[in-house]
């Protein structure tokens, strides 16, 4: 019998009568888009869940960090990580700031707090560190470094909804933190994104450049983007916000499943339980040491993908090498995150992913074992 294709992951969805509910709202209001009411619903909810002052919303994650960055004004450099998707290096570079790449920790893989103060130079404005796989970063000693230079913290929090450290929701870390709501994420808005924040001032520069720059009916005094919202995203999180303590129960149950099935086994470095952490199960990675398991990243990939499933490698290539800086990052400053890279495999991880298909996923990855 020919099995089905499972893919990394796979997007939650409401019952379909529930999400036509509200789109029949949209429908009879004819309102569309530009800050409607399913956008202003979506935005009080959301403040309530983070617990924070503020919420933007955003076309998706990457623009809500690009935006973020434009708001603060910011000039020369800011301290990141390359274990990263694209959008967080491509945010800086946009903004026409230079990025300094950090090495990243050996186990969580978030920024490496104890090489980040020696590259701070008279010209870093801000740090933008990743909660990867939704790892909490040690948001204590960025804080602390980022008070002693003065500098801006924006997290790139994409992979961190619902999070929380120290029963505190993820989102009230740093100036700002940005979320993903893209199909693929925890929580979606289908394609979708979020800023939070503190400082008002902040707020009210994010809703102008989200909306080109526009200040009032006659008056454009900012160069801004279109990264509005519409009301079909936002109808959807409105439903998927509904049932997220459900969605985030499913994913535990998944992970601890993977747990059970690959952990003491030599040559595989799972993704780390946190102290002080609530996880989301975002993600769930594993380092394959070729020297002990006896077989690479890559070969493990292809006996996945040989079976029709589709692990992927986040994340490699970092971004310091990625063609479109051609050379102009030295990626030996970063050699853990090269290490790593060279070595991560991230395994299908969703809500409905069925247990019998993971125990079959993880027959093959041990099946690998010479
Ligand atoms: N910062 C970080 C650290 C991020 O990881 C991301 C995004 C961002 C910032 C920017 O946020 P957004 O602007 O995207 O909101 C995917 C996602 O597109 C991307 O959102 C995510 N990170 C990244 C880690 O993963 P790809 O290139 O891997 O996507 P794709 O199309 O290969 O999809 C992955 C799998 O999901 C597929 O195997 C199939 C499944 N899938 C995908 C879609 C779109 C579905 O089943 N249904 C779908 O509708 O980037």
């Amino acid at each position: 019998m020919k099995q089905e294709k499972i893919l990394v992951t796979r997007p939650s969805m409401p019952a379909f009568d529930e999400y036509m509910k509200e789109v029949r709202d949209i429908w009879n209001s004819r309102w569309l888009t530009n800050m409607g009411e399913k956008h202003r619903e979506l935005q009080a909810s959301l403040r309530k869940y983070f617990d924070v002052d503020g919420v933007e919303l955003f076309t998706n994650g990457h623009m809500a960090l690009e935006l973020s960055l434009q708001a603060m004004n910011l000039q020369g450099e800011v301290i990141t990580t390359p274990f990263t998707f694209a959008s967080t290096t491509h945010a800086i570079v946009r903004n026409g700031l230079t990025p300094v790449f950090c090495d990243i920790d050996p186990t969580d893989f978030t920024i490496d707090v104890t090489k980040l103060e020696r590259l701070i130079t008279d010209r870093t404005t801000a740090i933008m560190p990743v909660h990867v796989y939704g790892n909490v970063c040690n948001v204590e000693e960025i804080d602390r470094i980022a008070k002693k230079y003065g500098l801006k913290v924006i997290y790139d929090a994409a992979h961190a909804f619902g999070v929380r450290y120290k029963n505190k929701n993820i989102a009230a870390f740093g100036d700002v933190s940005c979320f993903s709501f893209h199909a693929t994420k925890v929580f979606h808005t289908i394609e979708g994104g979020a800023a939070c924040f503190r400082d008002p001032e902040l707020g009210a520069e994010l809703y102008r450049l989200k909306n080109f720059g526009i200040r009032g009916p006659e008056c454009v005094d900012g160069v801004g983007a279109n990264a509005k919202m519409n009301e079909f995203c936002a109808a959807m999180g409105i439903c998927n916000l509904r049932h997220i303590d459900d969605a985030l129960a499913k994913r535990k149950a998944v992970a601890e499943r993977y747990r059970e099935n690959l952990s003491d086994v030599d040559g595989l470095q799972l993704n780390p339980v946190q102290k002080d952490v609530t996880p989301n199960y975002a993600y769930f990675p594993i380092l394959i040491n070729e020297n002990r398991f006896g077989t690479s990243r890559n070969e493990v990939f292809d006996a996945l993908a040989q079976a029709g499933i589709g692990a992927r490698k986040y994340f490699y290539p970092l971004t310091n090498t990625f063609d479109c800086f051609h050379g102009k990052f030295d990626v030996n400053a970063t050699p853990t995150a090269l290490h790593i890279s060279k070595r991560v495999l991230t395994l299908p991880l969703y809500e409905e992913l069925a247990l019998k298909d993971l125990d079959r996923i993880c027959k093959i990855v041990l099946e690998c074992r010479r």
